[in-house]
């Protein structure tokens, strides 16, 4: 079968996990990346063994030979690149957020929709084996009628007030930071799983370092932590290091999300408890090869992932047998499987519905986090239309 050529545009954190994990698929061959210098793309290429760089975007949307393009950069260049990708005439997989506001996310779905590409987001956590399990409990009613939902998503890559990162400044980021850029995850997370959507909303927002120390050289995602830069200059920060969000959801569930990026010893913990008529449901992303069910009648269980015992909905999308760890870099991969697939078979032209979290995800996380914005702000709860 002919490889997909893929370009990617991003070198920092998360275009190398890209990368990587487009390679693992057997689908598609990377054949280009993209950075704003050309010395990074070319020391980049070399070291991940990719045959063209570009120091410009716009050379892999004018590349012939490539029919996917990931964007992988600061969330203010996702729409105009997202946008000029769809009208050149390539599929796109974009990282979250899809956009800078709602308006511009709403583009980007109305143009996917006119030119009839492959639009993804990469809400990779739905891909962890046991969320795929704990929606498919949910579906079959394993754990009966859901009575509520709550809990978090905590890093500390942010902790120190020397940490620094383009993530803090609005004009890359957006108005929204920890909502954004983690909260996202967690509610696309949720209502995957419960099948429930947020009806509204009750914020409060905080942060914790108001001014921070910005080193005066760039710092990739993550990479701060095994710097000591000597010369910072103060800055002030207008976005939220945590926040706390009450949720109602349809049908009358309750909730509460917190998101923190400034929490000790947290690392990147996504986790969740669902308390259902019947069972509850816990996990935690640090140990997602775990699911906790809860019973009032009898033993609690740990549900380890094994594909021989989970249901054939989530089975679909382990690679590894029981005892065999899969994590973080394999959720991408799976994402990613889905996504050449359909891109391989054709199914995108006869209209049949991916299974991957497409665009019209993607806007619907920035609204909510709009939602969640305004909520904060005016301090009252907020209807999500
Ligand atoms: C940074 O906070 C970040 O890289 C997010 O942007 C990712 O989506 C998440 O995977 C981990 O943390």
């Amino acid at each position: 079968m002919k490889k997909i050529p893929v370009g990617v545009i991003g070198t920092g954190f998360i275009g190398p996990a890209h990368v990587e994990a487009l390679r693992r698929t057997g689908l598609v061959d990377v054949v280009a990346i993209a950075d704003i210098d050309q010395e990074v793309a070319d020391r980049k290429a070399e070291q991940l063994g990719i045959e063209k760089a570009y120091g410009d975007w716009q050379k892999i949307l004018a590349d012939p030979d490539i029919e996917a393009v990931h964007i992988c950069t600061p969330n203010n260049l996702h729409y105009p690149m997202s946008k000029a990708a769809l009208e050149a005439g390539k599929h796109v997989v974009c990282e979250k957020p899809l956009a800078m506001n709602s308006k511009e996310a709403e583009d980007l779905v109305d143009v996917a929709s006119r030119t009839g590409l492959v639009n993804a987001i990469h809400f990779n956590v739905r891909y962890y084996p046991l969320v795929h399990q704990a929606r498919a409990m949910v579906e079959k009613g394993d754990i009966g009628k859901i009575f509520a939902i709550h809990g978090s998503y905590l890093q500390d890559w942010l902790f120190y007030e020397t940490d620094y990162n383009w993530r803090l400044e609005p004009e890359y980021s957006g108005e929204s930071r920890a909502v954004a850029d983690i909260g996202s995850h967690w509610l696309d997370l949720i209502e995957f799983i419960s099948g429930l959507r947020v009806k509204a909303v009750c914020a409060d927002f905080a942060t914790f370092h108001p001014i921070r120390k910005k080193p005066l050289k760039p710092v990739e995602t993550y990479a701060g932590k095994m710097l000591s830069p000597e010369d910072y200059q103060d800055v002030p920060i207008n976005t939220e290091d945590y926040a706390t969000v009450l949720l109602e959801f349809e049908g009358g569930a309750k909730g509460v999300m917190t998101v923190n990026q400034v929490a000790a010893g947290r690392k990147n913990r996504i986790y969740f408890e669902i308390d259902g008529s019947k069972k509850a449901l816990a996990w935690d992303s640090e140990k997602p090869n775990e699911l906790w069910i809860g019973r009032r009648d009898g033993n609690n269980e740990v549900m380890i992932k094994d594909p021989s015992l989970m249901y054939p909905e989530a089975r679909e999308i382990v690679s590894f047998p029981g005892g065999h760890t899969e994590g973080f870099p394999d959720t991408t991969k799976q994402m990613f499987k889905q996504v050449y697939s359909y891109i391989a078979s054709g199914d995108y032209k006869r209209g049949i519905a991916p299974k991957f979290p497409t665009f019209k995800d993607g806007h619907r996380e920035i609204m909510m986090c709009e939602v969640i914005l305004k909520s904060a702000r005016e301090r009252k709860w907020v209807e999500v239309k």
